[in-house]
């Protein structure tokens, strides 16, 4: 079954674009998130999702970029970020999962709404059509998503040097520390705060010597 199936299935929209609309009976038990960071499939937090798609309360859709540009950067312990900036970085590839009010509630604990760690906020997107699909138009969707929390969202852009990434991949994850192996005395925003204080490293692409006279000039 492909993507538009799926969303069909769940009576997810009309023709070309499938969308959160609380008018519905089945749409009113379930929101899109689209997920780009730990929770995707191979990443440490995608067993949440796991767990909640065993118990029927998510489902995976699949495959889904952000319509428009958005940037993707990287926190301490190279948690990611999406920055409700529109306009810059990259469109970005993720997942899209269809979920309950009960795994809802679960994800927003997870990703800390309440703790101002992220906001979750509207997101268009398309989804990436499989083999079989590939004559139909692309199909937009509008999904919600996790944000950089709007207090630090700047810093935290800055801190990157005003660059995104496409997809949090293995790459862009190398360095990932897990929530139960940080420093516990210190919680995720004095985490987030030290890391926006603490010196950006010199931009990769510069020759190590040009990189060297960066650190030192600093
Ligand atoms: N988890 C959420 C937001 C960032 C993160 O690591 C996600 O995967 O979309």
């Amino acid at each position: 079954m492909g993507a538009a199936d799926r969303l069909e299935e769940m009576g997810m929209g009309n023709h070309n674009s499938f969308h959160n609309d609380n008018t519905s009976t089945c749409s009113s038990i379930s929101t899109l998130i689209f997920t780009y960071g730990t929770l995707k499939h191979g990443f440490s937090n995608h067993t949440l999702l796991q767990d909640m798609m065993a118990s029927g309360d998510a489902a995976f859709l699949g495959l889904c970029r952000t319509a428009n540009q958005l940037p993707l950067v990287c926190g301490p312990y190279r948690v990611p970020f999406l920055l409700n900036f529109h306009g810059r970085g990259h469109p970005v590839s993720g997942e899209l999962y269809s979920v309950s009010p009960r795994a809802l509630a679960r994800m927003d604990d997870l990703e800390g709404v309440t703790r101002g760690h992220y906001e979750r906020l509207p997101v268009r997107g398309v989804l990436i059509q499989e083999e079989e699909e590939e004559d139909h138009d692309p199909l937009p969707i509008e999904a919600e998503a996790y944000y950089a929390h709007s207090t630090y969202v700047e810093a935290l852009w800055k801190r990157n040097g005003e660059k995104g990434y496409q997809c949090y991949s293995e790459k862009e994850a190398k360095g990932y520390v897990k929530c139960k192996d940080r420093p516990q005395h210190l919680s995720f925003m004095d985490q987030i705060q030290l890391f926006l204080s603490s010196p950006s490293p010199p931009p990769s692409d510069l020759h190590p010597i040009a990189a060297a006279a960066t650190t030192a000039s600093k």
